[in-house]
């Protein structure tokens, strides 16, 4: 039976979010469309089984299979990203960022993270967030153009010692100096932890930095600018050693500390069905033409930061040099709730987002984040990036005429309909 006969309220629901997908422009810079290939693995048995532990040292039985799909995801992390230990199993973001200060700290003590409200992300030690409440958290923000302030987060870490410092984003337009934060590190002796989840895919394509044999540990999501399905990992450098052994915090015992901290620290059975669709998508991530993905979404975010600060809107930092850019909207005189609420009914998602030094409330701040990953895997370049900026001055310009509204996002379909996206797929 399928889910459509069993099920159709679900399968309506399904279908509906297909539509949305298929038929609008996906701007969240942190989303983007899997492959069928992933789709398939995500949906497949995997999910029956539970394997507490790691590959040749489970709790339960019958793990034979599961250890091949698990060593099959490792390997090609290890493989693509240049490290020696992979832990694939993190179902989040947040649950990576959980366990590797598990492993590193001790309750209480202190860490360093950008503040959220200037492009960091919760768990880098927002006081409401796991990262703040149960550790000592000092937060380093920008500078006035938006820029990260290493000057700031050199003397706040002579002031506050932290244990560990976390550099990373969720809004951070530019390119991440990791040697930089490495020399914050060093001169303090912390640990430094690159959150690269945003990045990812553009480190694969070359077209970022890595932070690989400078960070001593780095998380990552799997379902950004990597293309793969929802989850994390954890990359990091040397071999975990026998799970019973005792192991104090040091740089050399981070593989053991990171897998134990996974589990049994903050998770039990690993999602094998997600493990399964990570594997598939690094080995997407691993053939020539993601290298080409990669330069094409920043060359598309490029093209269309151009286009929108020719149409005078005010991009934070003034551009970008990856795959997203904030635009602080005050010169439109539009806040960013209201602009991503107008640009939703033309078919254009997007978020709304503080801007560095946010006079606003978070809840209905002065910006929004859009981003280019997700256009260019349905095939979109730089022209069809120019006629997206027109559509979001227009949208912008008449957020409160329903009419113009509908009119762009019937323009919008007539675009995606060109890229076609899971032409086959229905619930
Ligand atoms: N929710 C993610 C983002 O949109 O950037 C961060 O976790």
């Amino acid at each position: 039976m399928s889910i459509s006969t069993f099920d159709p309220e679900l399968s309506h629901a399904l279908n509906q979010e297909l539509t949305r997908e298929q038929s609008g422009l996906e701007m969240i810079p942190s989303e983007n469309f899997v492959s069928n290939e992933v789709l398939e693995a995500l949906g497949s048995i995997g999910t029956n089984k539970y394997s507490e532990g790691y590959p040749g040292a489970r709790y339960y039985s019958g793990c034979e299979w599961v250890d091949v799909i698990e060593n099959l995801a490792r390997d090609r992390a290890k493989q693509l990203f240049g490290v020696t230990h992979a832990n694939v199993q993190p179902a989040s973001g947040c649950a990576a960022n959980i366990a590797t200060m598990f492993a590193l700290l001790h309750p209480g003590d202190t860490l360093m993270g950008m503040n959220l409200f200037y492009g960091g992300h919760m768990t880098h030690g927002l006081p409401v967030n796991f990262s703040g409440r149960y550790y000592k958290s000092v937060q380093y923000t920008s500078t006035k153009e938006g820029y990260l302030d290493f000057e700031q987060m050199m003397s706040l870490a002579l002031e506050h010692k932290p244990k560990l410092i976390i550099v990373g984003a969720t809004a951070y337009p530019r390119l991440i100096d990791w040697q930089k934060a490495r020399e914050v590190a060093d001169t303090i002796g912390a640990f430094l932890m690159a959150d690269v989840s945003h990045i990812a895919g553009l480190i694969v394509s070359g077209d970022h930095p890595t932070p690989v044999g400078i960070a001593d540990v780095i998380t990552t999501t799997t379902h950004k600018t990597l293309r793969g399905p929802r989850g994390a990992m954890i990359l990091c450098n040397g071999n975990p050693s026998t799970p019973l052994k005792s192991v104090d915090v040091t740089k050399e015992n981070i593989p053991t500390l990171v897998d134990r901290a996974i589990i049994p620290g903050i998770q039990g059975g690993p999602h094998n069905h997600q493990t399964a669709a990570i594997a598939v998508a690094l080995k997407e991530a691993l053939q020539p033409d993601f290298q080409e993905y990669g330069h094409q979404i920043v060359k598309n975010a490029k093209a269309l930061a151009a286009e929108l600060m020719t149409r005078g809107f005010d991009l934070v930092t003034g551009g970008t040099d990856n795959h997203l850019m904030v635009a602080d909207l005050t010169n439109k005189g539009i806040s960013g709730k209201q602009a991503a609420l107008a640009l939703d009914r033309a078919g254009i998602t997007v978020n709304k987002n503080t801007v560095p030094f946010e006079p606003r409330s978070p809840f209905d701040p002065s910006g929004i984040r859009l981003g280019t990953p997700a256009l260019t895997t349905r095939g979109m370049k730089e022209e069809e990036m120019k006629q997206i900026g027109a559509w979001i001055e227009a949208a912008i310009e008449h957020y409160a005429d329903e009419q113009k509204l509908e009119g762009i996002r019937q323009e919008v379909k007539i675009m995606t309909d060109r890229f076609p996206l899971y032409p086959l797929l229905s619930y």
